[in-house]
């Protein structure tokens, strides 16, 4: 256990150099805006996991495709999750005034510059797929649509809306499976998307691939919500939200991420390939302490 422990942290450190040399080179030619830029970076290099581009890579390796094919189109997930966080910091969302215990941008930077540095970042996504330079026309036509799919009106900002008009309700856990699958799960799911994309997976395995991402988009989410409890963060406790926590109780919300673990790790069992470096980033994912 202690030898699988230590290579999935080797695997995550060498890919994680990986990503940030994809975003350090994707950002470090100012346009017209220098601040724009530096804006874009303080977020963009202020302590993420890289959960996303992580699953997309080792997806990618898990069906035979070299991570130097995938690092770059990954990104695009980065950069629309480092968007979705400086937007949903603003006053006008959550109105937070730290993320991974730094100031939020708007703290640092004048509000309108964090709201165009989250634009900049959004629209950089999709001009990075455009652009990968290793993939074919097609691959990376699927991977726009795909992503676009997860970051717009039918996922993360349809999840984002529903949070906000939902606010101070008590909701059943369907209505917070929906948001849920919206706001945290279409973003992990199209992580697992993207690498049988650029892995030119059959159709049969990117099927599987949206159902492990479903399901682990979902353990995800029920773990954030348990360590915002255990961690005593209480954000959503303070704001007054239905959460896994709150519905199910900390407990149940752990047997039910292990379940759906369990659950996903079946299915990573079942790829063609080399899948024990996605099993085991799986495992991580859910079994995080931040
Ligand atoms: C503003 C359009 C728009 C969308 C925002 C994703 C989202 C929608 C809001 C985030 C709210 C939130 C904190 C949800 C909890 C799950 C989550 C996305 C946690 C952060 O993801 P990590 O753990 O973050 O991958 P790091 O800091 O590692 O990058």
């Amino acid at each position: 256990m202690v030898c699988k422990t230590l290579d999935i942290q080797s695997y995550i450190a060498s890919r994680s150099e990986l990503i940030n040399g994809e975003l350090d080179l994707l950002t470090s030619l100012p346009g017209t805006s220098k601040t724009l830029y530096e804006a874009a970076r303080y977020s963009l290099f202020s302590g993420g996991k890289r959960l996303r581009p992580l699953l997309a890579i080792a997806t990618a390796e898990a069906l035979g495709c070299p991570p130097e094919i995938a690092q770059r189109p990954a990104c695009a997930l980065e950069l629309i999750h480092t968007y979705s966080m400086i937007h949903d910091d603003l006053p006008c969302m959550d109105d937070d005034d730290f993320r991974r215990g730094k100031p939020t941008l708007h703290k640092v930077y004048p509000e309108g510059t964090a709201v165009l540095a989250g634009d900049f970042l959004l629209t950089l996504a999709f001009e990075t797929l455009a652009q990968s330079p290793k993939l074919s026309a097609d691959q990376r036509i699927h991977l726009i649509a795909q992503l676009a799919q997860a970051a717009g009106g039918h996922g993360m900002v349809a999840g984002q809306q529903l949070d906000i008009e939902t606010e101070g309700q008590q909701l059943t856990l369907e209505e917070l499976n929906i948001i849920h699958k919206g706001k945290t799960g279409a973003l992990i799911s199209a992580a697992f998307q993207f690498g049988g994309i650029i892995a030119s997976a059959s159709h049969d395995v990117l099927a599987n691939l949206t159902q492990i991402g479903q399901l682990l988009g979902l353990a995800f989410q029920i773990i954030d919500d348990v360590l915002d409890v255990e961690k005593g963060y209480g954000s959503d406790v303070a704001n007054a939200k239905t959460t896994y926590a709150t519905l199910r109780g900390v407990a149940t919300s752990k047997e039910d991420a292990q379940r759906l673990l369990q659950q996903s790790c079946a299915l990573i069992d079942a790829l063609p390939g080399d899948s024990a470096t996605l099993r085991a980033l799986a495992e991580k994912l859910v079994n995080r302490m931040n």
